[in-house]
């Protein structure tokens, strides 16, 4: 699905907004190894995740959030980042660096820069309980 890039590795900049419970734009066309700057804006009023992945990938995200959320990590439009540092019990913590997400509250603003590999089913998603039901992913076309 590709990898983690440097801002400078980048030729494009796409803003994507976070909405409750959607995205704008509502899909993504790039190319087939093109590394591209993603500036994340979260306008909702409820905490939103961009996470790059397949739709298997998201599916088993899901359920971690919804670790987090029934563990308070993530209350409506917090995010409790002490509490997500926390050992599970299991040696791994709720901790959310993966290169491929960002997690953020109301009016936060992240990036992410990606090279894409080859042409393969991805989608930009959403794994806080029930904003994948609600419609918040798209897919990441290829040209
Ligand atoms: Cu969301």
């Amino acid at each position: 699905m590709g990898e983690a890039a440097k801002a400078s590795e980048s030729a494009r900049t796409i803003t994507v907004e976070m909405h409750d419970n959607y995205y704008e734009p509502e899909s993504i066309t790039v190319k087939p190894g093109e590394t591209v700057r993603f500036v994340i804006e979260n306008k909702g009023a409820l905490v939103h995740e961009f996470n790059l992945g397949t739709a298997q990938m998201h599916e088993t995200h899901q359920r971690s959030m919804q670790m987090m959320v029934d563990h308070g990590v993530i209350r409506g439009d917090h995010i409790d980042h002490r509490m997500m540092e926390m050992d599970m019990g299991d040696g791994h913590s709720m901790k959310h660096d993966a290169p491929n997400a960002v997690l953020m509250e109301p009016g936060e603003t992240k990036e992410i820069v990606w090279r894409f590999g080859g042409a393969t089913d991805l989608e930009f998603a959403c794994n806080v309980p029930g904003h994948y039901q609600a419609g918040m992913y798209g897919d990441i076309e290829f040209e």
